[in-house]
């Protein structure tokens, strides 16, 4: 059945609206990326942050940037993690002028048919806008039972715990004003995996700010190889719980 979904038209043209990809052996999977980007939100500025991926991924987002214009990379020299690629791009991103940054994968898990309402979300007020697969009208699709259960599991977890009113916490589709990024001072943000994507909305929720959850349809990779790690899982599993038992059990009143 077709799902019903509404396609939000961006409202600003004014407003520079930047994507940043992180990319680790995505060679496949790119290009179809970014022209889907460019359908969803013409004037969109693509920021690709490779990790110096040995199947010729930058050498791919050169020859893209010369075809379609306003696409950057950051070549970096060696695979440094998610959270790290981010901040680095964030930071890029902000420096060149951008008033919302966008977050992304380059799998095609991720569909760019829905950036408008997240985009249209933040132009209505919101901090961060999330991709949501946990809301009512979201879904996972082609994933095996036991990732669905651990990112159902590890959301209910991380909620309940930190009192963070997000039902996907660790969704990695997102939209983020400028403002808020620098007013909860992501670059000092030291996870690198699942435990970067819930340290983000729990800083800015402390601070604040103020996420609305979109509906998002997330369907597994079908090309290149997935760099979830047991070591991210376990990351993000021991800040959750230093961050709830912090809270708790000293009164922590310091802003996280
Ligand atoms: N630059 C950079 N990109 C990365 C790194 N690790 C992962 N990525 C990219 O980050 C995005 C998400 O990584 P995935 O491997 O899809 O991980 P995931 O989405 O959590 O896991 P799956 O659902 O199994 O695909 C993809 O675009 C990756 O290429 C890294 O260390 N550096
Ligand atoms: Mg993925």
């Amino acid at each position: 059945m077709r799902r019903l979904r509404p396609r939000l038209a961006v409202v600003s043209t004014v407003v520079r609206v930047v994507a940043v990809v992180p990319t680790y052996c995505e060679v496949d999977n790119l290009e179809q990326l970014v022209k889907e980007l460019r359908v969803a939100v013409p004037n969109i500025g693509i920021l690709i942050v490779d990790d110096n991926s040995p199947d010729g991924t930058a050498a791919l987002a050169r020859k893209l940037a010369a075809e379609h214009g306003s696409i950057d990379l950051l070549a970096r020299p060696s695979k440094q993690g998610l959270g790290s690629a981010y901040r680095a791009g964030f930071r890029q991103a902000i420096e060149a002028g951008a008033d919302v940054c966008v977050q992304i994968d380059a799998d095609l898990s991720h569909d760019a048919a829905d950036l408008p309402a997240l985009l249209a979300n933040i132009e209505h007020g919101a901090d961060l806008a999330i991709g949501s697969r946990y809301v009512p009208g979201g879904a996972t699709e082609r994933w095996p039972w036991h990732r669905r259960w651990l990112s159902r599991w590890g959301n209910r977890y991380a909620a309940g715990v930190l009192g963070l009113a997000v039902n996907d916490a660790t969704a990695g589709y997102r939209a983020y004003r400028v403002g808020a990024l620098q007013a909860m001072e992501y670059d000092t943000v030291s996870a690198e995996g699942y435990g970067f994507q819930i340290e983000m909305p729990y800083r800015l929720v402390r601070r604040g700010g103020r996420v609305v959850e979109v509906p998002i349809h997330f369907v597994d990779r079908v090309r290149g190889t997935s760099k979830m790690s047991g070591r991210s899982v376990a990351e993000a599993l021991g800040l959750v719980t230093w961050w709830a038992a912090r809270d708790r059990l000293f009164g922590w009143r310091r802003r996280a």
